[in-house]
């Protein structure tokens, strides 16, 4: 009998939460896991040996703008740092966009995201620009990278749904032009009711699309700014729960304990997601404050302790927003260990999950498509470390990168040469 033989065998493969315990070989044929045992037989018309590093399944990145990347100093550098002077310099360079300019950055992005071990995207397109030019250019990515990555796009009215007559419909037509998810941003409405109003109208919106849901939501560091009981109460109402997302969710690092405190209980009745971007909400909040000066992001550390499913995303590369951005996930983990005081082991070890496990299911991925264990699709990563804290800590380059069963990217670390005196 000849020896099984597989597309790709991974040989000694340090699988997260293993600690020092045996490493693994796995088996890949075809886009699939087909085994995961401490020895393979068989033999793979690629076998490469991992010498004991992490092998983790992809970076989820379930929050990023790819309409606006690479934009950063079009048409000029936003000098406040402010939300606001974002949105304003975004909608001068709105102006001019066309499909090919879109699909161009977007994919440069998502090459970049991808040579970095994420293989999953949840992007937001601006849908409150009358040609619908951002949406239907990512709509176009999802279909072209689709053999290898998953793009989720959310419909986003970036400039309010009521802000100005016209964008409610436009709203609408991008879920049916094909958008994944629907958006909102109700702390920029014009009125406290006309936040609440279009949250109503998100979900009314969901329903009738089949839809998920993913609002940027009290992305402001006004205390008063309470959009998210409203989101967590139509969670409730509906059941839409898991499949609710409140991203930014600043304000909430603003709220005093009181309220805190019994928004979290309403919150755990919810079940919605949450996704916190630490890497653009810390410099871009706090702008009105003088010292001391509020960190702006939302508790992440608390809503993990109670159990809520928490994600973090990258928000920007390089964008009217945030100019600066690489698209790597270790450094969003590592700055939310930072800015939300995540330095325990156990916690250091969550900001991880943020970004891997967490993200699927903030993504809403389910548990088929997602993670490694046989008969699951064989999308996953190597890491040039031995550990998720060690990982986070360097921040070194993702090895491997295998999509559907493919090896998609390879990094060739750096080599230091210390020659002394
Ligand atoms: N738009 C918005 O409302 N908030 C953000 N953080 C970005 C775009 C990047
Ligand atoms: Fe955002």
């Amino acid at each position: 009998m000849s020896e099984q033989k597989y597309s790709i065998v991974l040989r000694e493969c340090r699988l997260l939460g293993a600690g020092d315990r045996a490493t693994v070989d796995i088996a890949i044929d075809d886009d699939t896991i087909v085994a995961v045992s401490p020895r393979i037989s068989g033999l793979g018309e690629r076998e490469i040996n991992i010498e004991g590093n992490l092998v983790s399944p992809p970076f989820v990145e379930s929050h990023i703008h790819l309409d606006s990347a690479l934009t950063a100093g079009e048409p000029r550098w936003n000098q406040s740092g402010t939300l606001f002077e974002g949105i304003q310099i975004w909608g001068e360079r709105k102006q001019g966009l066309t499909l090919d300019d879109v699909k161009k950055r977007a994919i440069e992005t998502l090459k970049l995201q991808a040579s970095q071990g994420i293989l999953f995207v949840r992007s937001h397109a601006d849908v409150s620009e009358p040609t619908l030019t951002a949406l239907q250019g990512l709509l176009e990515v999802r279909e072209q990278v689709k053999d290898w990555m998953t793009l989720q796009v959310v419909a986003f009215p970036q400039d309010g749904i009521y802000g100005s007559s016209g964008n409610d419909q436009l709203l609408e037509k991008a879920l049916d032009m094909g958008a994944d998810a629907v958006g909102g941003i109700p702390h920029y409405e014009l009125t406290r009711e006309d936040g609440v109003q279009s949250v109503e109208r998100i979900f009314e919106l969901a329903e009738k699309y089949n839809k998920l849901i993913d609002i940027h939501c009290d992305e402001i560091d006004d205390e008063q700014s309470r959009f998210l009981e409203v989101v967590a109460a139509y969670a409730i109402r509906t059941g839409a729960g898991s499949r609710v997302t409140a991203s930014h969710t600043t304000a909430f690092g603003s709220y005093n304990n009181a309220y805190a405190f019994k928004l979290m209980g309403i919150l755990q009745k919810s079940r919605i997601n949450f996704i916190a971007n630490p890497l653009i909400n810390i410099t871009l909040q706090g702008r009105a404050d003088t010292y001391p000066k509020r960190r702006g992001v939302t508790r992440v550390k608390e809503l993990w302790q109670h159990g809520l499913n928490v994600s973090l995303g990258h928000d920007c590369v390089q964008d009217p927003w945030y100019s600066l951005g690489t698209g790597n996930m270790l450094d969003v983990a590592h700055m939310a260990v930072h800015v939300c005081q995540m330095t325990g082991m156990s916690e250091i070890e969550a900001c991880f999950n943020m970004v891997t496990a967490s993200g699927a299911k903030t993504l809403n991925l389910g548990d088929k498509s997602y993670g490694i264990d046989v008969g699951k699709p064989a999308n996953l990563i190597v890491l040039d470390a031995d550990s998720c804290y060690d990982a986070i800590r360097r921040r070194p380059a993702v090895r491997y990168v295998i999509s559907r069963g493919k090896l998609l990217a390879e990094t060739v670390p750096g080599k230091n040469c210390f020659h002394g005196v």
